[in-house]
């Protein structure tokens, strides 16, 4: 398999983890976001969205494409670990704590995102990081509203097995501490979850500091 990511990205790092969890190992090909190389012919040919990560499977099919329907693809043809709970409640739960995370809050602060704000909208670079910070614990905040007040709460995001939340809850408090210098001292619960998380070698091995320049 080829994993086209970035050392930065945090959809990239959800990737990794979930392919580590399951065992399994990817190539990984790096596409410079940095250099704006995702908007390279040659790479929107992989993904036409023009943004990483995209899955290359040894069937010679076309490239997976969004973190998570990677993530659902490994979990349906790779159950095991399972990272979604048995029951179609406790799977609701999972997935809409992964979105807070991967759907609301990351969006915002992609480069395309700070590209616009910066060239187009002609936003500061102060006041761009102020951007930057708030979505990133507004999304966290949410995250906590749930993991703090509900009983299925474990040891992780939903009970004491890793799920997909897991994964995306990480990814977010990532793009907290190591990009955005977020005071995280208001989600307390997302942190303890994220420090279990990191005593896992996959949770720890993806981080992207370990995958690039800092
Ligand atoms: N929802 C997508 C997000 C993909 C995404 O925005 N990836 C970022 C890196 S984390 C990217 O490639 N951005 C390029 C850009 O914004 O120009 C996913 O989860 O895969």
């Amino acid at each position: 398999m080829k994993l086209y990511g970035f050392w930065r990205s945090l959809a990239t790092y959800r990737v990794r983890v979930a392919m580590a969890l399951k065992g399994l190992h990817a190539e990984e090909i790096s596409i410079d976001l940095l250099k704006g190389k995702q908007h390279t012919d040659e790479y929107k040919a992989v993904n036409p969205q023009g943004v990483v990560p995209a899955l290359i499977l040894d069937d010679d099919g076309p490239p997976l494409f969004q973190s998570l329907a990677i993530l659902e693809y490994l979990e349906e043809t790779r159950p095991q670990p399972p990272l979604l709970p048995r029951d179609p409640r406790g799977r609701a739960r999972v997935r809409g704590l992964a979105l807070i995370a991967a759907a609301d809050g990351h969006p915002l602060i992609t480069p395309r995102i700070r590209i616009y704000l910066e060239k187009e909208l002609k936003v500061e670079e102060a006041r761009r990081n102020l951007w930057l910070a708030h979505w990133t614990l507004t999304a966290l905040e949410a995250i906590e509203g749930h993991l703090a007040k509900d009983k299925e709460t474990g040891r992780y995001c939903h009970g004491d097995s890793l799920t997909l939340a897991d994964i995306c809850l990480a990814s977010q408090v990532i793009g907290a501490l190591a990009y955005f210098n977020c005071d995280t001292s208001g989600v307390p619960t997302v942190m303890r979850v994220y420090n279990e998380c990191m005593k896992e070698k996959a949770f720890a091995d993806a981080h992207p500091l370990k995958h690039g320049q800092h």
